[in-house]
């Protein structure tokens, strides 16, 4: 695997899945894959999890890591090509990039969508940018468009909790008080649809994703009946995606707030959530600290998905 910024870069789900569960039964198996590798996180935006269970991963592996918070210490970066620095930003991108791959043998980037420019968004600029000029192996942290280091461990979680082989999952929109990225669901929508599960999709009518990543699901507009028989739910708010509402709010009617109302029709579903989450906005009280909500564990699957992706950059390196 040369990059991960996808659900395609990890290949056949099954194999990746196996490898996944290896590392979780001994997670020190391939202490010795990453001796004296140096990974470099770049990081553009705040991380709790990622920070933390990718550095992880890097530790499973025997690696070294240098992790570079962009907007903390760090000159400000020009992205643009062409623009005349005479502005705040010392620093541009373009040599920035293989300055720190000068240091490194792996990097991870988080740069989230900025919301000026869907076409700009949406080619990963940033992350493309990283890939071309920095010499290197590069996977994403959550980029513009996708979040794969969550997806997989949303799917490993989904695989360990699952009671049928297809199981019914619903992707809901819930509120909340800032416009955020479309990533985390864009990325959720192409892994589901890769491991083939029965997968809706609900949200208020103006919230409709990127139909390359809605693929196949089934989109519900009333949450009730889409919540119907559901194994899990996994709630997340985004901003608008269409035309001219790129980027803007577009509903806050609490009643999409995830409640013991909406679960009381699932198959008994399990609680999922990328986190952070902002309690009673996307769920309540009641159903995070219910026994069917495990944001918990899929939080601490993030660390296998990581060990799974920087062992097999690692790997590729040759
Ligand atoms: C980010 C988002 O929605 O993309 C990160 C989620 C992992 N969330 C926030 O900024 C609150
Ligand atoms: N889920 C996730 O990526 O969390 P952080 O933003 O805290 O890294």
């Amino acid at each position: 695997m040369k990059n991960f910024t996808c659900v395609q870069d990890i290949g056949d789900l099954d194999t990746a899945l196996q490898e996944a569960f290896e590392i979780k039964k001994e997670r020190f198996k391939y202490v010795e894959t990453g001796r004296n590798k140096t990974l470099m996180m770049i990081f553009f935006n705040s991380s709790l999890r990622t920070r933390l269970s990718t550095q992880k991963a890097a530790l499973n592996l025997g690696m070294n890591v240098i992790v570079l918070d962009i907007n903390q210490g760090a000159w400000k970066l020009e992205t643009e090509r062409g623009v005349i620095m005479d502005g705040d930003k010392p620093e541009h991108l373009l040599e920035a990039i293989p300055v720190m791959g000068c240091y490194c043998d792996v990097i991870g980037v988080r740069s989230f969508a900025r919301f000026e420019d869907r076409n700009y968004d949406y080619e990963e600029v940033i992350l493309n940018q990283f890939i071309k000029y920095s010499g290197r192996p590069v996977f994403s942290m959550e980029a513009a468009t996708r979040h794969p280091l969550q997806s997989f461990a949303d799917l490993i979680t989904i695989e360990e909790y699952k009671k049928t082989a297809r199981p019914k999952v619903v992707m809901t929109w819930a509120p909340h008080p800032r416009a955020l990225p479309q990533a985390v669901p864009n990325s959720f929508a192409e892994w589901m649809n890769a491991a083939d599960y029965d997968f809706v999709i609900t949200h208020p009518e103006g919230y409709e994703l990127d139909s390359k990543f809605v693929g196949n699901a089934r989109v519900e507009y009333d949450q009730m009946k889409a919540f119907e028989g559901a194994d899990f739910v996994y709630a997340k708010n985004w901003a608008a995606y269409t035309g001219d509402n790129y980027g803007k709010i577009l509903c806050t009617d609490r009643a999409w707030t995830v409640s013991d109302r909406q679960m009381a029709v699932t198959n008994n579903a399990y609680f999922m959530h990328c986190l952070p989450v902002r309690r009673n906005m996307i769920v309540t009280d009641e159903v995070i600290e219910s026994p069917q909500s495990i944001v918990i564990p899929e939080a601490a699957n993030r660390e296998i998905s990581a060990t799974v992706v920087l062992k097999r950059l690692i790997e590729s390196l040759g």
